[in-house]
């Protein structure tokens, strides 16, 4: 039985070690180009170009064909999806899983909605790995990741907020708090998949110290976490010394964000996804 696991571009994932993966991609859209988050785009060189660029920049979800492309003619496809209160990516996702099963009798495919984004979704992907190797059904795998998504979360630590505020996913108010030198913000995927500011920081140590903080007030003890960064190994590192530091034997990862999360958490933005 051919199984396939998906997700959208903002996991940050290429490939997924030990299993058969495809990414739906986002778009990243100026006036004057097109940013495709796939393996062949260079993000770095996408943010100094976005940097430079006076213009309207804004995103776009995977449509219901690109979902049905991943899905690759699988038996069993299981995927997820960036938060359904801040992109389409979900609705399409969730109509090509149902278009798949009509047109495919005893094929199965569900899409879970994250409520969050990048490395959180990274740690449901790792989920569903686990549960298939036990050998359970599509149901009981399904319910298995709405299970353990109650107890994954997500945190961030950002410079700015202005590609945010720009496209409406955040109040202007909010993100004119940032933007001033020096502050960022720390927040978190809130319970309904929207961000949710919690902290404001002077200074980067002091945003990742908050970040830990909130981490163990969420009941963090060492459990699996996932840092993605756009081009901050120095925070990436301090967030990963300060878990290290409690928790040696720490299943922890740290890697880059792709595109579609670089255009968002921008230059210097830290992720973390984790579980309690
Ligand atoms: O459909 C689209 O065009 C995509 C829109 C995505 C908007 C949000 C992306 C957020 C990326 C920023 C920090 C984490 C926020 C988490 C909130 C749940 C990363």
């Amino acid at each position: 039985m051919k199984v396939k696991l998906v997700a959208d571009s903002s996991a940050n994932l290429r490939s997924l070690d030990g299993a058969d993966f495809a990414a739906a991609a986002l778009k990243i859209v100026t006036d004057e180009k097109e940013y495709v988050d796939d393996s062949s785009l260079d993000c770095r060189a996408m943010l100094s170009e976005l940097r430079d660029y006076k213009g309207k920049s804004g995103t776009a979800c995977p449509a219901v064909g690109d979902w049905l492309e991943c899905f690759d003619d699988a038996d069993m496809v299981l995927g997820v999806a960036i938060t359904s209160n801040l992109s389409g990516a979900y609705n399409s996702g969730r109509l090509a899983a149902e278009q798949y099963m009509e047109e495919n009798p005893g094929k199965k495919a569900y899409i879970h909605d994250s409520l969050s984004t990048g490395p959180e979704m990274h740690l449901m992907l790792e989920k569903y790995m686990e549960l298939i190797e036990q050998g359970l059904s599509f149901e009981e795998i399904v319910a298995g990741v709405q299970e353990y998504s109650k107890r994954t979360h997500l945190y961030f630590s950002l410079e700015s907020l202005a590609n945010l505020a720009k496209n409406g996913r955040v109040s202007h108010a909010i993100a004119a708090a940032v933007g001033i030198l020096g502050i960022r913000i720390v927040g978190r995927a809130s319970s309904v998949g929207t961000l949710e500011q919690m902290h404001k920081c002077r200074g980067e140590k002091r945003a990742i110290n908050k970040i830990y903080e909130c981490m163990k007030e969420e009941g963090f003890k060492g459990g699996k976490a996932r840092i993605a960064h756009a081009y901050n190994d120095k925070a990436a590192a301090q967030l990963s010394e300060l878990i290290l530091a409690d928790y040696p034997d720490c299943d922890l990862k740290t890697y880059l964000l792709t595109g579609l999360c670089c255009f968002y958490a921008e230059e210097n933005g830290v992720m973390v996804g984790f579980e309690s």
